[in-house]
């Protein structure tokens, strides 16, 4: 007989007779990377909420994943096993912050990083995510573009775009706050190894870096590399995904980025929230409609 593993008891059985499908960010710890049907980016987690044919969705990631797979999973009842488990950078701009870019540069378009509220989702021409960001931006509407919520992403698209570009000032702390120094001996240690890191972290740290990528870039790059090692400068649940998706290859994190909201879920929580069929993610169907026709937008664009 198998034997769940520990922590996992009661798990298998709960999403069997409830009909759930377990989706995990690929930040989570490895404990709820483990027992998740699928892992992934935040826009992956949505899609896979979107085309399951289950009723029930457990989003294990901050608020904001939750958020974006009810939108686009409309009628399904998706659960948020932690729901304090928030985004410090969806949170910092909020629709206001928005109205006043749009009335200081009159005829822009807004460009969303996925990373947000709903609301702010809704307000924009269309959503992106780190890996489209700079052809999403490209494909906006003549003349200048609002981008939000983070600066650094912001900049790299700026850098990489003919657009002008309006950045709201907001970050993401624990990439903006990347150790760079620990970057640095990362690199003295592991000479031949690449370094990848996200465009979340600062300038400085791109700088260093052999690439500028979002997860699932470093998937992909790593993929069709021949190296054998990575630094990875992003969240540090991330290289529990990679190693499990490349066992001969070696990763190491670096910068110290670590979100302590994404360590927010147990699998007791998730065990309970089985149990309780909640707490269930609601958002309001016109806020959930506009924010949706943002996201198929960008997805549009490819
Ligand atoms: O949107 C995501 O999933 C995050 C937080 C990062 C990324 O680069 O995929």
């Amino acid at each position: 007989m198998i034997r769940p593993a520990p922590g996992h008891e009661g798990i298998e059985d709960l999403r069997r007779s409830r009909g759930a499908l377990i989706l995990a960010h690929s930040y989570q710890p490895p404990g709820i990377q483990d027992l998740a049907d699928m892992v992934g980016d935040s826009l992956e987690l949505s899609r896979a909420a979107r085309d399951s044919s289950k009723d029930v969705i457990v989003v294990c990631g901050v608020r904001f994943m939750a958020e974006t797979a009810a939108i686009l999973a409309p009628g399904r009842t998706v659960i948020h096993p932690v729901p304090g488990s928030g985004c410090p950078l969806a949170d910092c701009m909020t629709v206001a912050d928005l109205e006043a870019m749009k009335r200081a540069h009159p005829g822009a378009s807004v460009v969303t990083y996925v990373n947000s509220g709903a609301g702010l989702k809704a307000a924009s021409w269309a959503c992106c995510t780190s890996a489209n960001a700079v052809r999403v931006v490209s494909a906006a509407p003549p003349g200048d573009v609002i981008f939000g919520p983070d600066r650094n992403l912001g900049s790299f698209v700026s850098l990489h775009t003919s657009r002008r570009v309006h950045i709201f000032d907001g970050c993401c702390p624990p990439h903006a706050g990347a150790d760079l120094g620990h970057i640095g001996e990362a690199r003295a240690l592991w000479p031949d190894a690449e370094l990848l890191v996200h465009p979340e972290t600062p300038p400085a740290a791109w700088d260093m870096a052999d690439a500028v990528l979002g997860t699932g870039g470093m998937i992909g790059r790593i993929g069709a590399s021949p190296s054998r090692r990575f630094l990875i400068g992003t969240e540090t649940g991330f290289i529990h995904r990679l190693q499990t998706l490349f066992p001969d290859r070696s990763f190491m994190a670096v910068g110290r980025i670590a979100c302590p909201d994404m360590k927010r879920i147990t699998p007791e929580s998730v065990r309970l929230a089985l149990e309780a069929l909640g707490p269930v993610v609601e958002v309001d169907p016109v806020t959930a409609a506009g924010a949706r026709d943002a996201v198929e937008r960008m997805a549009s664009i490819g």
